[in-house]
């Protein structure tokens, strides 16, 4: 797995611009670590609170229709969606999991806005636990650091 650093100048990224999280409730132990990654990532790369709104939706389903809502919006430079799809709980993990990430995907190149897919898509809850600050890194940090990067991509083209 590639664990470079983005490459994006801090400088690109306006100061006044707002970003907001929309986490699922939905396994809510591996979810609320997701979050408290992305929030501590954003902090440290110079994102105040101020600037953040995070948002709860039920599971990773609801994820599209409220990124779209929040780009539609317009008040923010990007949407994180975080979640966690585990294939052991559910004999539908692929609806579930598939609908997340196309309509996610939709709802970004749509919207125009950066609409990150900030959803661990495991196939056992011990590898989920490994992408939130065990072997595999933290998707969390990830999804905050794919966020910025994509503003200052777009404030650059
Ligand atoms: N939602 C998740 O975020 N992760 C899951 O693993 C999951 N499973 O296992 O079913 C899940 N289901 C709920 C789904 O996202 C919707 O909230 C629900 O179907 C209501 O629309």
């Amino acid at each position: 797995m590639s664990t470079h650093a983005p490459e994006y100048l801090a400088t690109d990224v306006p100061a006044d611009a707002k970003i907001v999280i929309i986490a699922a409730r939905f396994n809510s132990d591996i979810v609320d670590e997701l979050l408290a990654g992305a929030q501590r990532q954003l902090l440290k790369l110079g994102v105040s609170d101020d600037r953040l709104n995070v948002y709860r939706v039920p599971g990773a389903f609801e994820l599209p229709v409220a990124a779209k809502w929040a780009a539609d919006s317009k008040k923010y430079a990007a949407v994180i969606c975080l979640g966690a799809v585990i294939r052991g709980d559910t004999p539908h993990f692929d609806y579930v999991a598939g609908e997340a990430a196309r309509g996610i995907a939709a709802v970004s190149i749509a919207a125009g806005v950066p609409v990150i897919f900030g959803v661990l898509t495991t196939n056992t809850h011990q590898q989920a636990l490994d992408r939130i600050g065990g072997s595999h890194g933290h998707a969390g940090e990830r999804a905050a650091e794919a966020a910025l990067e994509m503003i200052a991509l777009k404030n650059h083209i």
